[in-house]
């Protein structure tokens, strides 16, 4: 189970931004091993904690490559990206049989910026404001969906990216909008609430 706090202040810094992890056991929460808390100062976490990041926006748990272990993926809506502020970023941390352990876990980034992810960072994009994994192709590993909440004036536009064994790929990535789903041009914040 993984919550998203984004009223945390870190280091100083306002709505940076956190999120905690509990493990599940056979009996319920795992006590013995007790709570983790991830933030953008945690070990191998890109960038740092700032002032209205909003890291942990949203947070979705799901296995992309199909090894039984979980991903987790967090939104930092308010992340600075290309000098655009609020463009947005969102972390992927791949679990591994001790967990989601930043120090040693594979992690990746997303922004407008990565390949196969359409559109550029713009000033309050909020991509990653919505987060969830769904396998919609059926081969057992789960593609991630990203919404940017307020891309294009509070249109919205989801992105998903195709699970496969070597993690995610946006190489047959695919975006939608507000306007080619056919709802039309306005502010329909589309993505708002994704299918989980
Ligand atoms: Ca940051
Ligand atoms: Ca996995
Ligand atoms: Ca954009
Ligand atoms: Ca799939």
């Amino acid at each position: 189970m993984a919550f998203g706090d984004i009223s945390v202040e870190i280091n100083g810094q306002e709505q940076a931004g956190q999120v905690k992890i509990w493990y599940g056991s056979k009996t319920g929460l795992n006590a013995t091993r007790g709570m983790t808390k991830i933030t953008q100062a945690s070990a191998r976490i890109p960038d740092d904690p700032e002032e209205l990041d909003y890291f942990g926006f949203d947070v979705a748990i799901g296995d992309v490559n199909g090894n039984g272990r979980a991903e987790l993926a967090i939104g930092i809506t308010g992340e600075v990206v290309a000098s655009k502020r609020e463009a947005g970023m969102v972390v992927v941390i791949y679990g591994d049989a001790k967990g989601i352990v930043t120090s040693t876990a594979r992690i990746e980034t997303f922004t407008q910026n990565s390949s196969g992810v359409q559109d550029d960072p713009e000033t309050h994009d909020f991509f990653g404001g919505s987060l969830a994994f769904r396998d919609f192709d059926g081969d057992g590993r789960n593609e991630l969906q990203i919404g940017a909440l307020f891309e294009n004036a509070l249109q919205g536009s989801v992105t998903i990216l195709d699970g496969t064994t070597d993690g995610l790929s946006g190489q047959f990535s695919q975006t939608y909008t507000a306007k080619n789903t056919g709802i039309g041009d306005q502010p329909a914040r589309y993505g708002l609430a994704l299918d989980r």
